[in-house]
């Protein structure tokens, strides 16, 4: 009995110390990219000459009186991206065309060159205020390729644009994010810009600190390699930067959805998608707003494999977010909450295994992702989660506390009944949340295997769910 006891008093203090003295691991984010990692799903605004043009690249020589909303209301965008339960709103405040929508200084091309509010709109400093009252987040989208602005492909633009960036961020800001755009053809005089990236960084940095940067890559956040909104199964916040560049000269598409397994940097990815198959608001798509199923699949397929969702929701003609379109996010806000409202896992057993001894797992259902449990890598070790009583589910969530660095390459999950296991889902990288379903089966309980890790590995939150069956991802 001494024996076991001293045993069983070893076991626990072995994982007791290994969580205590657990240090970070690798690369993991700062403090400015952490406020981004927590933000999950916001959207994105396209809205300019393109709307009432009917194209989704500006020539940059649309009259400044093509952009003449009838209606325009940003509170009415707020309420529903509320309605949504989305985060906060990114706007194109200068897309290729180089339209602004705020009264620039630096630009003869802009609202205040429209009839609009008889020249004196600014459609930033509107949504700006109506996120305010609605508390949501504001973040600006500024298109470095620039088909109307007379410097653009001399030395000079590259001023113009750091002076933009200064405008934007003193007179809207803080923003919770800035988005440099890859895309980079000809200007009006048919030549390629070289860009002084270096200052641009280094102007963020000195004027907003705390904004986390978007770019293909970085420096704070990733494009994900396509515009179709979903990560890579296999999904690293790492990436090497060195000898890579924005646009024609970033690393690979795939590189971009996966990230690299022993990345030198913490560089999320951000999945952006449209909610209609353009940019740009078409009355000719008003039937091909996406569904809050297929909302669904892109939340599974994004948020669900670590990455950040943007979604865009481009505002019509008069300036209002359509029907169409407001339906489906309400819609797709509706199947969140039934499918993530009760987590099983919360009332169950929830026990950490190692060499047969079990002790409580206590910190991966608080519902605290800061809070973490050590899995050990021995024999027969894993986070063992047993129902009370035997329940259906169809869905497992997993969390890394991401503050310690990515650690999980491999992981298995085995469902169990009746003492038997009755299937295993293997799975890869985990990150800041995976979200795995699989068909709706009956279950006493299951348990999670770290099969590979780069060092000892942490789960911060576990959750099981029973979602409708025909959002399981095909
Ligand atoms: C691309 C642009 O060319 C598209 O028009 C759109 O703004 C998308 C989000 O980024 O690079
Ligand atoms: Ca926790």
């Amino acid at each position: 009995m001494k024996r076991i006891l001293c045993f069983i008093s070893i076991a626990l203090g072995l994982v007791a110390n290994s969580y205590a003295q657990e240090k970070p691991y690798g690369p993991v984010p700062t403090p400015r990219q952490q406020q981004w990692e927590n933000l999950d799903f916001y959207l994105f605004t396209h809205f300019g000459p393109n709307t009432f043009t009917d194209l989704e690249w500006g020539k940059g020589t649309e009259h400044e009186e093509v952009f003449n909303p009838t209606q325009l209301d940003c509170r009415q965008w707020c309420r529903i991206a509320k309605a949504a339960g989305a985060k906060g709103i990114i706007i194109t405040a200068k897309h290729h065309d180089g339209f602004c929508l705020w009264p620039s200084k630096y630009s003869t091309h802009t609202v205040a060159q429209s009839k609009w509010r008889d020249g004196k709109g600014d459609v930033l400093k509107e949504l700006s205020d109506a996120c305010k009252e609605y508390g949501l987040k504001l973040g600006i989208y500024l298109s470095p390729w620039d088909r109307n602005h007379p410097k653009y492909g001399t030395d000079e633009y590259n001023t113009v644009f750091i002076n933009m960036m200064k405008e934007v961020v003193s007179r809207y800001g803080p923003l919770f994010e800035f988005w440099w755009d890859g895309a980079n053809g000809e200007g009006p005089n048919g030549k390629k810009m070289v860009y002084r990236w270096h200052e641009f960084e280094a102007t963020m940095r000195s004027i907003a600190p705390n904004t986390p940067v978007f770019s293909d890559i970085g420096p704070d956040m990733r494009w994900v390699g396509n515009e179709s909104g979903f990560a890579g199964k296999t999904n690293w916040n790492l990436l090497d930067t060195a000898g890579f560049t924005r646009g024609a000269g970033a690393p690979s598409t795939d590189t971009l959805n996966q990230g690299n397994v022993n990345g030198h940097n913490w560089i999320p990815a951000e999945c952006d998608v449209s909610i209609r198959p353009g940019w740009f608001y078409h009355e000719s798509e008003d039937g091909k707003v996406k569904t809050p199923q297929q909302l669904f699949e892109l939340y599974l397929k994004s948020v669900g494999r670590g990455a950040n969702l943007l979604l865009n929701v481009p505002p019509d003609r008069r300036g209002l977010i359509t029907e169409y379109d407001s339906a489906a996010l309400v819609g797709f806000r509706k199947l969140r909450e039934q499918s993530f409202g009760e987590n099983l896992a919360k009332e169950a057993i929830a026990k950490i295994w190692s060499e047969n001894v079990g002790h409580p797992a206590k910190n991966i259902t608080d519902n605290n992702s800061s809070t973490f449990d050590a899995v050990p890598q021995l024999a027969a070790s894993g986070i063992n989660i047993q129902f009370r009583k035997a329940e259906t589910i169809n869905c497992i969530v997993l969390q890394e506390p991401i503050q310690m660095g990515q650690r999980i390459k491999a992981f298995n999950i085995i469902l169990k009944k009746d003492g038997k296991e009755i299937q295993t889902i293997a799975g890869t990288t985990i990150g800041k949340k995976r979200i795995i379903t699989f068909p709706a089966t009956e279950v006493d309980g299951f348990t999670i295997v770290i099969t590979d890790a780069k060092t000892t590995p942490l789960i911060s939150e576990i959750g099981a769910y029973h979602i409708d069956e025909s959002l399981v991802e095909k």
